[in-house]
């Protein structure tokens, strides 16, 4: 995308395909990898998401100088959710004071993963010329043009023997630690062999006990392909790894794919993306195959889709295939669906489980200045949904505008200029809005009743119960029905229930959605001709809006995490900027940068970043990420 150039970001994660040929005792090996390269910045989180959950494997690439920064912990906590297992990529390797084993330690102590160095570094910063390989214990160096030679010696540079001797008994001992074969021959002081560390680190890796350590420098074109070769040693070939569907004639009981190309086609629709040649879908096939012309079944939809066209990326490049096998990830043309369906053959009753789409906390109005963009407005706005499950849009009952919400000013930014750029649409947009919430923080009984007489049939329900907060889960509102000998018959408890989450979604106090709220209801009554779904229903709302006014309502605002990173000189500014804005957890102060970890209120983060680069000459870096909810501010109340 051109708006990712201009800013020098990755804004939508790109799927690639590439033959990787491993050279090892001069036999050579073809691997297909599936790639997805993701954004790191929390505003295009859906991006990281989407990718975890169809990848078998991950490269976390972290900063030589910085090492475990707040978007990897991010990340980390992504790779977590969907049980991905990683390598560890230290990049930067060329930068003055990059240092590749604090970056270790850091995963260690704050990601709380079992890692190990498996390379050094061979000379420093800018004389970075590549690694020694401390389980072969050998020199691999990158030569040439864009270090695409790569020269691999046997004498490991004499100053470095020490250190290589050193760090290889410390990955041992890490291994050790996590891998049973490895307990025992460290027990009997045995010393492994290159073959036998090998297949622990593939054991423990792909096992989610332990993450290797690589390092090199994507800049200066060095040390990239044993990273490469990382990847097919350590992490798992889509065999490795289960992968579950569930199956809906069993109650969504979990069963396991198996990736073998006979047997009925399972696949997972993760990402929509419109390209120059049209409606592209990607998709992760987990059992089967796919062939150009057949026809799949969306089992959301129950609709049958003949697919006419499959390709692989390859970057910004596509190659027709006919057939795509288990395990790969291709795109097909013309498939109308959304981001999450699963598609089979139509035989199996198998749907996959979705992925997580955070809550949006940011909110904006727009309107197209120019009426006649209309209908191209509403175009542009489906397909952005469409693809981006963190992207939504309402229209305000009250003030009939438009409302677009999502998971950041950037993410929203991006939309807006997309819309000008991709659609001719010019936009006006508002003020960005927080996504408040109500809650309540005391219990408040009710017994309620609604009796209506109208001519024809009235309404009649009553409730009795009480409201009380959340303690299990505060950000998630609870109903649970106590009524007993049949006072309320359960098809009206349903419609209570209903009622409940009808009102949640639209707050008693300033019409925010509520969280935290717990409704139990322990009796009531009906009417013989008079009670209906839409009278309880009713009454349910009524009673818990009544009972919020005794329940210590209160509106709630999202914190944010706050990382801000700068040279070290500017602490005392930043220590002003954030005065007002939030409370600061933490501090680090580094040799030459510090960092502050700050619980902000989103509120008082609008247009930071145009004060942290006045206040650091440009030099400092934020980012910010939902935390949790807090109370806010009394004139917000
Ligand atoms: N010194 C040095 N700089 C690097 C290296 N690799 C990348 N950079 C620089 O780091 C910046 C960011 O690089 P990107 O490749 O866009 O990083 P990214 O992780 O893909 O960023 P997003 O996708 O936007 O999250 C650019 O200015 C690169 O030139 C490296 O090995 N050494
Ligand atoms: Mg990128």
């Amino acid at each position: 995308m051109e708006l990712e150039r201009e800013r020098g970001i990755t804004i939508q994660s790109a799927a690639t395909f590439a033959d990787w040929k491993k050279k090892e005792d001069g036999v050579e090996e073809t691997y297909h990898i599936n790639l997805i390269d993701t954004p790191g910045h929390i505003d295009f989180t859906i991006e990281v998401e989407r990718a975890m959950r169809v990848l078998d494997g991950a490269v976390m690439v972290l900063c030589a100088v910085s090492g475990v920064q707040s978007q990897t912990i991010t990340v980390d906590r992504q790779m977590k959710r969907y049980n991905v297992p990683r390598i560890s990529f230290v990049n930067k390797m060329d930068r003055m004071g990059a240092n590749p084993f604090k970056a270790v330690e850091m995963i260690n102590k704050k990601l709380k993963i079992p890692a190990a160095a498996i390379q050094i570094p061979i000379g420093a910063e800018k004389e970075f010329e590549g690694v020694v390989d401390l389980i072969e214990m050998r020199a691999i160096r990158n030569e040439g043009a864009r270090g695409m030679n790569i020269k691999v010696t046997k004498e490991i540079p004499p100053e470095l023997q020490e250190l290589a001797q050193q760090k290889r008994q410390e990955l041992i001992e890490k291994l050790a630690d996590v891998d049973d074969e490895m307990a025992e021959m460290f027990l009997e002081e045995k010393t492994p062999t290159a073959e036998q560390i090998k297949a622990a680190i593939r054991r423990a890796t792909i096992g989610l006990k332990f993450t290797p350590v690589l390092m090199g420098s994507a800049l200066a074109d060095k040390s990239v392909q044993p990273m490469l070769d990382a990847v097919c040693d350590y992490l798992p070939n889509p065999n490795d790894v289960p992968n579950n569907a569930l199956d809906r004639s069993k109650g969504e009981e979990a069963v396991q794919l198996v990736p073998y190309n006979s047997l009925p086609f399972v696949g997972l629709a993760f990402k929509l993306e419109e390209n120059p040649y049209g409606q592209l879908t990607y998709i992760r096939v987990y059992q089967g195959s796919l062939k150009k012309g057949t026809y799949l079944f969306n089992t959301r939809t129950d609709k049958k889709v003949r697919i006419p066209r499959i390709v692989r990326m390859h970057s910004n490049e596509m190659e027709d295939v006919a057939e795509i096998g288990a395990g790969e990830i291709c795109a097909v043309f013309g498939v109308d669906c959304a981001s999450g369906d699963t598609f089979t053959d139509g035989k199996l009753p198998y749907t996959m489980s979705s992925m997580y789409v955070p809550d949006a906390v940011m909110s904006l109005s727009i309107k197209p200045k120019r009426s006649s963009d209309a209908d191209a407005f509403s175009k542009a706005m489906n397909r952005f949904m469409r693809e981006d499950p963190t992207f939504r849009l309402h229209v305000d009952e009250e003030s009939e505008e438009t409302i677009i919400s999502g998971m950041g000013e950037l993410h929203l930014e991006v939309y807006v200029e997309r819309l000008r750029r991709e659609y001719k649409v010019d936009c006006e947009t508002g003020q960005p809005r927080v996504a408040y919430r109500e809650t309540l923080s005391q219990r408040s009984d009710f017994d309620f009743l609604l009796r209506r007489q109208t001519g024809g049939p009235g309404d009649y329900a009553r409730v009795v119960g009480w409201i009380e907060p959340n303690e299990d889960n505060p950000e998630q509102n609870n109903f649970e029905s106590r009524v007993v000998g049949g006072n309320i018959p359960d098809k009206y408890i349903s419609a209570c229930s209903k009622g409940f989450d009808d009102v949640c979604e639209k707050g008693p106090l300033l019409g925010h959605k509520v969280i935290g709220a717990s409704m139990v209801l322990t009796d009531g009554a009906t009417h013989v001709t008079d009670s209906s779904d839409y009278a309880f229903n009713l009454a349910t709302q009524m009673a818990f809006s009544k009972a919020f006014d005794t329940a210590g309502g209160q509106v709630l605002e999202p914190l944010m995490k706050t990382t801000i990173t700068a040279p070290a000189e500017f602490q005392g500014n930043i220590l002003m900027l954030m005065n007002k804005r939030g409370t600061i957890v933490d501090t680090e102060v580094g040799a030459d940068e510090f960092t502050m970890v700050a619980d902000c209120s989103l509120n008082a983060m609008f247009g930071f970043s145009t004060h942290l680069r006045a206040a650091t000459q440009g030099k400092g870096e934020f980012s910010m990420e939902f935390s949790h909810y807090a109370p806010a501010a009394p004139h917000l109340q």
